[in-house]
Order: structure tokens, then C-alpha cells, then sequence
């Protein structure tokens, strides 16, 4: 994809594969029986939506970035160097709507709201705080029942018992849904998170956890906050199936995700899956120096040859496939078709975020009165007449 030094880690911007991580890529995939046949009958769509989906999360990332350095927004926490680890599992689920399954994102998870259908418009006006905004001006972590997205809280930890409420609910309907939520490493020393991991293994549910270990938690590193066993060994604890997955291999996501989505369905959850990645960036925009001195350069030089994007990029290109027309080729021999293809994903993701980021700058003119601040913050009472104790806001 192309590159954009004044926004990229400096370890994108003159990005090219490394031979070893391409090869580490492949075996990856190679390494599972079941998750090498998932990958095997992707189809062409799927291949190019899943390069499509991590492109418009980066560009969704680069477009707050730019509008931070403009003065538009004061701030963006961004998942620059995650997007496999979002993207992969949310093409595993069904995308049904208000009758499909449900996503619960963090705010590292950002991509999951437009690949589960929400426009990414909505998105940018969430950070504009808009009136027309999906939280009417109010939050920027956004969501919408309509996409079978739940809205988070900023808490970290606290979607995890909402998300194993949703399970129980679904297993007391006797429906095929099943939510999944993303666990960031720092989320994981949280009470509620435990709560959630058992009542969910206690009962059963179709729900799936990824522990997203980016190996930091905003300024605290993951020596300074973990000392137990491998993310991956937690879920023996609590009786649940678990998986890990390379977090930042978008195939070896999806097909994991789809390994527990399976188990979710046939009754057989909740599942636990432990993805290592690395957060490229700082925990936002503020403190991107900071950041950098957290770890050695050393650390940001070796996930910054794992470029989600590039290593998937250079997979599909090299590969087997002629995506332009889906036939079988010698692996490779299809090169330049293929790039044609990303390319013109690209370019159509491209321009679909400019016109995202026009339109929502375009409703700054419809900014929210301050009065309306303490509508919708609870139901409407029953008896009007009776409204029974003041609501305290
Ligand atoms: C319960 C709670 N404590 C503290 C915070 C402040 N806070 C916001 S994000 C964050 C770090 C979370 O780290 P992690 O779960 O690893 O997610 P990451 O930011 O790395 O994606 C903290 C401490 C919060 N939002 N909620
Ligand atoms: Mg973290």
C-alpha cells in the first residue's frame, strides 16, 4: 500500500518484506492442519476484503492522525500495527445486523465498526463530537445495535461481563449468535475480566475473548504488570477452549476466529484466543515519544518487519492465486495482476475515506446544544406522573 512518511512509523515508511518474516508468515498458516484449509478455500472477495478492511483501518488512523496535527481534534488513539488482530476475526462472524452476531471494540479496535457496517463518516463524527454523531456528540467510542456493534465504555474490562451477558442471553433464546470482544493485555488485571472469564466458562457461552497483547498498557510495560503464565495457558484455568493466533497475520486471525466460531455454535464455548502483536504507535497521539522510549529500537525494528499490511500484501501478491481471476497459478507467476487488484481495493478504500472525513467535517456545522447532554442518559419512566427518585447526573 502506499506509504506516508509524515504519519507512519518510521519503520513503514521505505516498508519492504524480509524474506525470514514472509517465510515465518507462511508457516504460520502451514503450521495447523484446520486453519491451512480455512485459508485454502478463502475466496477471492474475502482475500481482497480482508486486505481492504486493515488498508481503511490504517487510512481511518492516518486521517485523525493528520487532523490532530491540523488542531481539529486534540487527540486519536490509534491501532496502527494491530489491524490484523481486528480485522481477521470480525470476517469470521456473521455480519447479520441486529440479528447477527455482536462485536464489543476497544478503542484499539476501531476497524471492527466499519467491517461490521458502520460508515466511517460515523466514525470520524464520533471524534468530532457532532450532533448527527453515532453518541449524539457525547463519546467518541461509538457503536450501533443496528450493526451488532455494542458501544463500548472507556473502562477498560467492563465490556467483558457485557459480553458474556450477551452470551447467556443468547443461550437462554436458543439462538446461533455469539459476541466476541477484544481483552487488551493492561484489560487483563482487571476483576471484571476474571468475572466474565468464569461465569462464561461456568456457563457456557458462545462467546470468544481475544487477549490483545501489544505488549504494553499505556505507559506500563508487560514485565512491569504480568507475571504468570503465557496469556495462551489462561484459559485451562477456567475451563475454556483456547487458541492463540499470530496478531499480526490477518489469515492465521481469520482462521482461528473461525475455528471458535465454530465451537461457539455447537455449544461448545466460550473461547479464549491470546494474540501477540505490538502497538506501533504511542497509547495516542500525545504520547507517540514517549512511547518510542519505552522499548528499545530493536523491539519497534522487529514488529515493524511484521507490517500487518505489508507481510499480507507481499503474501497475496507471491502467492498461489491469480486474484484477478481466481485461478490456481505457480506460486508468484501472478504478480502484476495482482498488484492491479490491491491496488484498485486501495483506491476505491482511498476515496472512500476522503469523502468520510468531508462529510463528517461538513457536520461541524451541527454541533450539540449543551442542555442536550443530560438527554438519553436514562429511559423514560413508566409513570410520568410518578417519577419516582430524582435521576442524579
Ligand atoms: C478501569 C480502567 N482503568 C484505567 C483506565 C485508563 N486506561 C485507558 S487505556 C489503558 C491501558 C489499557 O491497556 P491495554 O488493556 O493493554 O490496552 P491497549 O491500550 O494496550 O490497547 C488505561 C490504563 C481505564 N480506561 N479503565
Ligand atoms: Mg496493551
Amino acid at each position: 500500500m502506499q506509504r506516508y512518511p509524515a504519519f507512519d512509523p518510521p519503520e513503514y515508511v521505505d516498508w519492504s518484506p524480509d524474506p525470514e518474516v514472509m517465510r515465518q508468515f507462511r508457516a504460520t498458516i502451514e503450521a495447523d492442519s484446520g486453519r491451512r484449509d480455512c485459508v485454502e478455500r478463502l475466496s477471492v472477495e474475502r482475500l481482497v476484503a480482508l486486505y481492504a478492511g486493515m488498508v481503511r483501518f490504517r487510512l481511518h488512523d492516518i486521517f485523525l492522525k493528520r487532523w490532530v496535527r491540523q488542531g481539529v481534534i486534540s487527540k486519536a488513539w490509534l491501532g496502527t500495527g494491530e489491524e490484523a488482530t481486528t480485522v481477521g476475526p470480525v470476517h469470521a462472524l456473521d455480519r447479520g445486523g441486529e440479528e447477527g452476531d455482536i462485536v464489543g471494540p476497544m478503542i484499539r479496535n476501531a476497524g471492527a465498526c466499519h467491517e461490521m457496517g458502520m460508515s466511517v463518516a460515523d466514525m470520524f463524527r464520533g471524534y468530532l463530537a457532532t450532533a448527527d454523531s453515532p453518541t449524539r456528540g457525547r463519546d467518541l467510542h461509538i457503536g450501533g445495535r443496528e450493526y451488532g456493534v455494542i458501544t463500548p465504555v472507556s473502562l477498560v474490562g467492563s465490556l467483558a461481563p457485557v459480553i458474556a451477558g450477551l452470551g447467556l442471553a443468547f443461550r437462554l433464546q436458543g439462538s446461533k449468535r455469539l459476541a466476541l470482544t477484544w481483552v487488551g493485555d493492561g484489560a487483563t488485571k482487571t476483576g471484571e475480566v476474571h468475572e466474565a472469564f468464569n461465569l462464561a466458562a461456568v456457563q457456557r457461552l458462545p462467546v470468544i475473548f481475544i487477549i490483545q497483547n501489544n505488549q504494553v498498557a499505556l505507559g506500563t510495560l508487560l514485565d512491569d504488570h504480568h507475571a504468570g503464565a503465557d496469556f495462551s495457558e489462561w484459559a485451562r484455568v477456567y475451563g475454556a477452549a483456547c487458541a492463540a493466533f499470530d496478531g499480526n497475520n490477518v489469515l492465521d486471525a481469520h482462521a482461528a476466529t473461525r475455528w471458535a466460531v465454530e465451537k461457539c455454535r455447537s455449544g461448545e464455548g466460550p473461547v479464549l484466543l491470546s494474540a501477540e502483536t505490538f502497538r506501533m504507535g504511542g497509547h495516542a497521539t500525545h504520547d507517540e515519544a514517549e512511547a518510542r522510549e519505552l522499548f528499545p529500537p530493536e523491539t519497534f525494528a522487529f514488529w515493524g518487519r511484521r507490517d500487518p499490511i505489508g507481510c499480507y500484501e507481499t503474501w497475496l501478491l507471491e502467492g498461489a492465486l491469480d486474484l484477478s481471476t481466481g485461478e490456481p497459478v505457480a506460486p508468484g507467476s501472478a504478480v502484476e495482476s495482482n498488484r492491479a487488484v490491491l491496488a484498485e481495493a486501495e483506491a476505491a478504500v482511498t476515496a472512500e475515506i476522503e469523502s468520510a472525513a468531508e462529510e463528517a467535517l461538513a457536520s461541524r456545522t451541527d454541533m450539540p446544544a449543551a442542555e442536550s447532554a443530560v438527554e438519553g442518559v436514562y429511559g423514560e419512566w413508566p409513570d410520568t406522573s410518578n417519577p419516582g427518585p430524582a435521576p442524579f447526573y
